[in-house]
């Protein structure tokens, strides 16, 4: 200071701050909306990028450094461990330094739990917070939210435990056995993460379904139940009805299949034996026989009715009857009399049909015809027995 002699002096206020205002700032964001990740991964890198909106001129940089954190905004998977661990803080650190374009990316290290459990693909979703910012200049913008998208490689397959069982027609019910077989990569307990159902369905056979010979189960018919499942594999029941009916038809199958209801994403399918044959053995019988022991026809008959009796022996509920056609010969066992035309001729082939329907009392009769020949012995017209 050039005086006027000693005269002036400072007074008054004798300091004064200047602010100077940046006015370059910067933005942070993801660099991509979503990523997928395999769960044996084991690190999934999500990018993030900062973008510097200087004006001016120099050096384009940030003055210090600038760390963010990730955070879960939502999704599927559970973090902490259990799917995903986020990275420890600071996730991302932009150094202080030169960024001559403008821009720098930095990854947070996302750690992928391989775990046991069939759960099917997981989300989660990321977003960001600014930990160490430089003053106020950085925000969020761009691409502020990310979805992972964490692939399972557990799965598990559906089954019949066995191709083929048999059930007598008066069992009531018959259990049919489902094997789930899982398939796992990793470490941890073995198990679902959610239930997995499957209906019973019909292929084909001989029986028929909806209450006639069989009714499949309700819907689901079996459910394997989330939870652990430490041997990798667990059975379950699917429980059919067998129906006790009073018709004699013989062993009916009933060929069945699996349809899964409610899988756990896409990780179950049906493998192993998915075909069984359930054999229904009929528990009602018929026996057949003359009505009567003997009959006499004279010689001039020229056809003799000989009755059969049909005897069934139903057990059940139900309408009494023949499911198909029963057809018998006669058959010569001896006697005196020549058959085939001489003294008489069977009935040709089948002598008598019980047809198919409903015999309510249990019984029917159907006759068969011997024809009857005349011929003279002696010059006497004689008379010869049907021996049949
Ligand atoms: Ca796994
Ligand atoms: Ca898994
Ligand atoms: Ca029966
Ligand atoms: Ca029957």
């Amino acid at each position: 200071m050039q005086n006027i002699g000693t005269q002036v002096s400072l007074g008054g206020t004798t300091a004064h701050t200047l602010t100077i205002t940046d006015n370059d700032t910067a933005t942070l964001g993801f660099t991509l909306g979503t990523s997928t990740a395999l769960e044996s991964v084991g690190t999934q890198n999500i990018g993030t990028t900062l973008t510097i909106n200087a004006i001016g001129t120099g050096t384009i940089g940030l003055a210090s450094n600038l760390t963010a954190n990730l955070t879960t905004t939502g999704g599927t998977a559970t973090g902490s461990g259990t799917d995903y661990t986020l990275p420890a803080s600071p996730a991302v650190t932009f150094l202080a330094g030169t960024y001559a374009t403008g821009t720098g990316t930095q990854n947070a290290a996302v750690t992928i739990v391989d775990d046991r459990q069939v759960e099917g693909s997981e989300t989660a979703q990321f977003g960001l917070a600014i930990v160490g910012n430089i003053g106020t200049q950085v925000s969020l913008g761009g691409t502020t939210s990310h979805t992972l998208t964490i692939t399972d490689n557990d799965t598990a397959t559906l089954g019949f435990t066995t191709g083929t069982s048999t059930a007598l027609e008066s069992v009531g019910t018959q259990n049919v056995g489902t094997t789930l077989t899982l398939n796992t990569i990793g470490t941890g307990t073995i198990g679902l993460a959610s239930n997995l159902t499957a209906n019973l369905t019909t292929t084909g056979g001989t029986a028929t379904g909806s209450g006639t010979d069989y009714t499949l189960p309700g819907s689901p018919a079996v459910t394997f139940a989330a939870g652990t499942y430490a041997t990798g594999t667990a059975t379950q029941n699917a429980a059919v009805t067998v129906i006790d009916d009073r018709l004699v038809e013989g062993d009916e199958t009933a060929a069945l299949g699996l349809a899964i209801v409610g899988n756990i994403g896409t990780q179950v399918s049906l493998g192993g034996t998915t075909a069984h044959t359930l054999t229904i053995t009929d528990n009602d019988t018929a026996t057949l026989g003359f009505t009567t022991g003997t009959s006499s026809a004279l010689e001039s008959a020229g056809t003799q009715n000989i009755g059969t009796t049909l005897t069934i022996n139903a057990i059940g509920t139900g309408t009494i009857g023949l499911a198909s056609n029963l057809t018998t010969n006669l058959t010569t066992t001896g006697g005196t009399a020549t058959g085939s035309g001489t003294d008489y001729s069977l009935p040709s082939s089948p002598a008598v049909t019980f047809l198919a329907g409903t015999y309510a009392t249990g019984t029917g009769t159907q006759n068969a015809a011997c024809h009857h020949h005349q011929r003279f012995v002696g010059g006497r017209l004689t008379r010869r027995r049907c021996w049949v």
